[in-house]
């Protein structure tokens, strides 16, 4: 599944009719005020979690993250001791396939309206059964043009050898593998131990050249000048950018990673209810705003959009163009080589 059309400011959508009826089975069960969310980190706002607490009463716990694997491997030996995750699209269709979600009350959350429908029923989660968009975003190229003078435009162009010792990669096996793919002409989701192998020999050469691996704050080591160029999410980009005028951000020309960021409730939660609180409450528009101030990244609420100003909404790395749309892939789940990709990389990585 590929989305190619993805508004900027698109109008309201009619959409799920927020019947907020009282009674549904969520509601009805008393449950302690308390939540524990499981998310990424720099991707929920301390603010938005105070609010939330001083809206409703309901404490909340936050534990972070820095890949989805990471984030699995916990939800799977923790037990149900999470209220919400936060997992990307192949995550989400892996997690429904083995039955360790929940399905949503749409009842409870009246604001899911506020989505833009390019955000909605996609393949991964077909009606949204399971979950919710959190937030959209690229992983992209941050160029400092203050050092690099030569052209970058993509993958290629990057990881060559003038440039050893001067790259910060997200620490991430999937996507780094996913580079390597589209360098050979390959999609991200095309992955078996040929195309693997054929990755292999293009890492092998790559990745002596990084020399930060950072997957939760990769803009740190291009602002300090430890190095001047970068493979990031295109929140972090966007922060470079608005920041200083000699951070450019580029959309890779071989193609790269759409990922739908979304929230879900494991099975086995203990706290459904407040977890579909948190949800609609992150959905209001001025919430969802709060979010994109902090965390630019593609904000899929388009009530939400129409609060951003002018040159939030003109960030780049935070709103690829119709053009740059066309060369993002969303990722599928591909079940065991998820292993082989694991082992891949901490195989090179130890060369
Ligand atoms: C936020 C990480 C973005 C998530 N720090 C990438 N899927």
């Amino acid at each position: 599944m590929k989305r190619t059309v993805w508004t900027r400011l698109g109008g309201m959508l009619g959409m799920v009719a927020g019947l907020a009826l009282a009674g549904s089975a969520f509601a009805q069960k008393t449950e302690e005020k308390a939540l524990r969310i499981f998310c990424w980190s720099e991707y929920v706002p301390q603010g938005v979690i105070k609010a939330f607490t001083k809206e409703t009463g309901i404490k909340v716990s936050v534990e972070n993250y820095a890949s989805n694997e990471e984030m699995l491997a916990k939800l799977v030996s923790g037990g149900g001791a999470y209220d919400l995750i936060q997992p990307s699209e192949y995550v989400i269709e892996a997690l429904i396939k083995d039955r360790r979600l929940e399905a949503l009350d749409k009842d409870q959350i009246p604001n899911l309206k506020h989505i833009g429908s390019d955000f909605l029923d996609l393949g991964f989660d077909k009606g949204n059964r399971y979950s919710v968009p959190w937030m959209a975003g690229t992983v992209g190229i941050v160029v400092n043009t203050a050092k690099v003078k030569d052209p970058v435009t993509g993958f290629s162009d990057l990881f060559q050898e003038k440039y050893k010792g001067r790259i910060v990669v997200l620490d991430d096996g999937r996507e780094i593998v996913s580079w390597a793919l589209a360098s050979l002409g390959m999609g991200p989701n095309e992955i078996n131990k040929k195309t693997l192998a054929k990755a292999r020999e293009v890492l092998v050469k790559w990745l002596p050249l990084v020399k930060v691996y950072d997957s939760d704050s990769p803009k740190t080591a291009l602002i300090n000048g430890d190095v001047d160029l970068g493979v990031v999410w295109s929140g972090e980009g966007a922060i470079l950018v608005a920041q200083n005028k000699k951070f450019r951000w580029v959309v890779p020309k071989e193609g790269t990673h759409l990922f739908i960021d979304s929230l879900a409730i494991p099975k086995g939660a203990k706290h459904p209810g407040n977890a579909h609180q948190f949800i609609n409450f992150i959905l209001r528009p001025d919430i969802s705003k709060m979010i994109s101030d902090e965390f630019p990244y593609t904000n899929p609420n388009l009530e939400a959009q129409k609060l951003l100003s002018k040159e939030q909404l003109a960030n780049p790395a935070s709103f690829p163009s119709a053009e740059e749309m066309k060369r993002l892939e969303v990722f599928r789940d591909i079940g065991g080589m998820a292993s082989s990709i694991d082992e891949l990389i901490t195989d090179l990585k130890a060369q």
